[in-house]
């Protein structure tokens, strides 16, 4: 590609054999190379499970073996041979284990029985599955209101297990559902809906195939979307442009060696990904976005003024849009001085990116957190989805929105009523179908549960899976906040720290991966479900066996903790042993879902339509929305420029980890080996707060609520970001994260945009 940046060329590949050493690795590690390699053949396969690594789409002919490093270390992670038995937690107080990190707790291995708190001994005890529902039925039931309680769900539970969850939450009585995807998606949802009429993505895997540029933002696929970067590499072999906005230079989006592709990986080649990488501020994106904007209305005010036809589709924002011209006002009454200052990119930078855009018949726009975790996240998921409608880029092929989710089933869960503020058409639905009577008043999302666990207004903590102590900010507060509830359930498959934090009456559930069989009373074998980023719901089957003979699926332990609570009524003990039950209902409750039976066992599953795929918009106003948000008078970057030694912190993942779940100590596309306490600086700031690279730091957070929070001892490595912006590994750092600070509209924790301050540690 001409126009390639060269610097692009110098560093080494991504991916390619690196990526194959590093599975063999995890594979042995785990101590499980056989189960987790014949697993791994079984990924994302008609007749195997969802990998529970990503959700980035199956690609249509599903027989190929799709290749992905970090889909094994999840694998090998679930696979393992190692375990955490009533005699390990026998030998180990929780005090003593709240001293363990997460990476030496999960290292322990596969839970095994179903086991209670003993407040005498400190320790976590055995104890039965009936014992345990009876108790927990007894607790729920003695809450002065069921609003008390949070029903906590982790994005990798089944659409059977998460259905049965909020069914079981809002029979009892109430829309608390702190969810994941609260710390997570939760700006792109909400954006869209407004921009869409639908908070879901707009394009099919197959559109990668067409499109001719995509843009790129804020995302790190080579570690968190391995099989993205198959896609973007087609892509880009292909001919289309792949330009990125990422604040740091990530060498996985620069060039990428596919471990699928026999000639390249003998010839050592690897084909470049972006072709043109742009380093905003962190939380610049919108206003570089807004620039693009206003070159592309100021090219079109010249070619209509010289008479010629204009470049926007005029077509489309006549029929399918509205407020078009509030927006362009409002871009043309932003100047260029704060376009420039809030991106941190220059007008040049921004022209050739509007020269991209322009430059494309068909254009995606991918996302995730880098867009999706600052206080003005859903305003710029509003002017991406702006600037894609003014050249028709949404409901055709090989154009449109793809916000990139994370955990593997996070949009079916939300699809199926995972949501604190649920529509009515939801209740409505489940009344009918159940004869029930669920609560209208809106529910908690995870902020609002933790200040009610904080505050003593919520006593009960249900955790589906999930790490919610270590996921959340101020993990010191949040850890308190749980060990002041009367009642914490964890449902889990392996131990963590969060599991650590117990309330009086406390238990630890086990429960089936998706790689295990699942059999019924019956013997019969039964499939979950999940939904990708792309809309596409399929089934997923576990091959492995079990790790314990006592574990049972998420499905029956919800159904037992349910039929305990509030009697059988519903049928619980029916729904858990047979999930077609549970899906017959759904389909009568959830809309998309006719036949599900039926058509869940066909290999790829179904696509779930989504009405703005079809240029249809579920709107109020039956239009696509233009949004004319301003800008942010200042972003956290211009904030920190005014207080000497302060920083704008974002918290991301290292290639050896899955959110919480530390799989190993090396970020190998980062050249981090051994180690996670590291905060990634510009070498002009290491020098100007009077540092070396290589130095250590304290990193502290903001006390303007009095509290003390701070992240000790962390090596400074002088890396290739913008000045004023630092990063560093979550969940090491959720403890400079504020608890109350969030999104705007969103309610999503700051975790890419946090103000601290470093303080150089004394040389011993
Ligand atoms: N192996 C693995 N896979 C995963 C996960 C995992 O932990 N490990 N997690 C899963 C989950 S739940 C999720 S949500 C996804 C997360 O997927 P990502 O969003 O890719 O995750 P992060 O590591 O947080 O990376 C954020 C990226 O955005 C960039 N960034 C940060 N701030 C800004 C900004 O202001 N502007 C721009 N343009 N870029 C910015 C960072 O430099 C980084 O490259 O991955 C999912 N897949
Ligand atoms: N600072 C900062 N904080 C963040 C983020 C960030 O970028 N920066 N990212 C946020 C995002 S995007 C997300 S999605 C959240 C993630 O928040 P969570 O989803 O709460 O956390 P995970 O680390 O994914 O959960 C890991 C645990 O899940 C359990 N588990 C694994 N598999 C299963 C299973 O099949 N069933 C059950 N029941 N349990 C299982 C294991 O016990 C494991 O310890 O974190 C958020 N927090
Ligand atoms: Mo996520």
């Amino acid at each position: 590609m001409a126009e390639a940046d060269a610097s692009l060329k110098r560093s080494h590949a991504a991916g390619g054999w690196g990526a194959l050493r590093s599975c063999g690795k995890h594979l042995l590690a785990s101590g499980s190379a056989l189960m987790g390699a014949k697993a791994m053949l079984k990924a994302n396969q008609p007749d195997g499970f969802d990998c529970p690594g990503c959700a980035w789409g199956d690609p249509e002919h599903g027989s190929s073996f799709e290749f992905c490093e970090n889909g094994v270390k999840a694998v090998a992670w679930e696979s393992t041979e190692r375990r955490a038995t009533p005699a390990f937690f026998a030998e180990h107080s929780l005090s003593a284990l709240r001293g363990w990190t997460d990476y030496e707790l999960e290292n322990v291995g596969r839970l095994t029985h179903p086991m209670r708190y003993d407040a005498a001994t400190d320790r976590y005890v055995e104890t039965t599955w009936d014992e345990a529902f009876a108790t927990i039925g007894k607790e729920l039931r003695a809450l002065n209101s069921p609003d008390e309680a949070e029903f906590y769900t982790s994005g990798r539970a089944s659409n059977e297990a998460a259905f049965l969850y909020q069914l079981f939450a809002r029979a009892y009585g109430t829309n608390n559902f702190p969810d994941c995807s609260n710390m997570c998606h939760e700006a792109s949802g909400v954006g869209l809906i407004q921009s869409i009429g639908i908070g879901k993505g707009t394009v099919l895997l197959e559109d990668f195939h067409h499109a001719d540029a995509i843009i790129v933002i804020g995302q790190n696929p080579a570690t968190n979307h391995p099989r993205m970067l198959g896609d973007l590499r087609k892509a880009a072999m292909r001919g289309a442009r792949v330009a990125v906005l990422n604040p740091v230079r990530e060498r996985g989006l620069e060039r990428f060696a596919d471990p699928q592709d026999k000639i390249e990986m003998i010839r050592g080649g690897s084909t470049s990904i972006a072709t043109h990488y742009f380093q905003p501020k962190l939380g610049g994106d919108m206003a570089a976005i807004r620039g693009v904007a206003k070159i592309v209305f100021a090219r079109d005010a010249a070619e209509t003024a010289a008479g010629r036809p204009s470049i926007l589709d005029q077509a489309f924002i006549a029929e399918h849009t509205r407020g078009l011209d509030a927006w362009r006002a409002e871009v043309e009454a932003t100047d260029w001085g704060r376009i420039e200052d809030q991106s941190g990119l220059t007008y040049d930078q921004i022209e050739t990116l509007a020269e991209v855009y322009l430059g494309a018949e068909r254009v995606i726009a991918t996302w995730a957190m880098g867009v999706t975790q600052h206080k003005h996240s859903v305003a710029t998921v509003r002017e991406i989805a702006n600037l894609l409608f003014l050249r028709g880029h949404v409901g055709r092929e090989g154009a449109g929105l793809c916000p990139v989710r994370g955990h593997s089933n996070v949009q079916g869960d939300r699809t199926v009523g995972i949501n604190e503020n649920p529509p009515a058409w939801l209740l409505d639905n489940l009344d009918q179908e159940f004869g029930i009577v669920s609560p209208r008043r809106p529910g908690h999302n995870v902020l609002h549960a933790i200040h009610a666990m904080v505050e003593g207004r919520s006593r009960a903590f249900i955790g589906l899976g999930g790490n919610f102590a270590r996921a959340t900010p101020d993990t010191p507060i949040v850890t308190e906040a749980l060990r002041r509830c009367r009642l914490t359930v964890q449902i889990a498959t392996k131990p963590n720290l969060g599991h650590m934090a117990v309330g009086e009456v406390a238990y630890l559930l086990p429960c089936l991966g998706r790689t295990e069989i699942d059999r019924n009373s019956r013997g019969k074998t039964q499939i979950v479900t999940v939904e990708d980023s792309m809309s596409m719901v399929h089934g997923s089957g576990g091959i492995n066996k079990p790790a314990s003979k006592l574990l049972k699926s998420e499905v029956a332990i919800i159904a037992g903790m349910a039929a305990a609570t509030l009697g059988d009524g519903l049928g619980w003990a029916a729904m858990a042993d047979d999930h077609d039950l549970i899906r017959d209902r759904l389909s009568r409750v959830i809309p998309g879902f006719e036949d599900f039976n039926v058509r869940v066992r066909k290999p790829r599953g179904f696509w779930l339509r989504n009405a703005a795929t079809e240029r249809e918009w579920l709107t109020p106003s039956a239009k696509a929305e233009f949004s004319a948000a301003p800008l942010p008078i200042e972003v956290e970057h211009q904030q920190a420029r005014k207080t000497e030694g302060q920083f704008v912190l974002q918290t991301f993942r290292s290639h050896d980890q899955y959110n919480t779940t530390v799989y190993g100590l090396d970020d190998r596309y980062r050249g981090v080996y051994g180690e996670r306490r590291v905060v990634f600086m510009n070498p002009d700031d290491i020098a100007a707060i009077g540092a070396e690279p290589n130095g250590r730091i304290d990193v502290v957070g903001s006390a303007d609520d009095g509290r003390h929070r701070v992240a000790e001892d962390f090596r400074l490595i002088a890396y290739d970001i913008p000045r004023g912006c630092i990063a560093g590994y979550y969940p090491e750092l959720n403890v400079v994260v504020p608890f109350n600070k969030a999104g705007d509209g969103s309610d999503t924790p700051l975790s890419k945009s946090t103000l601290v301050s470093l303080r150089p540690r004394e040389a011993a």
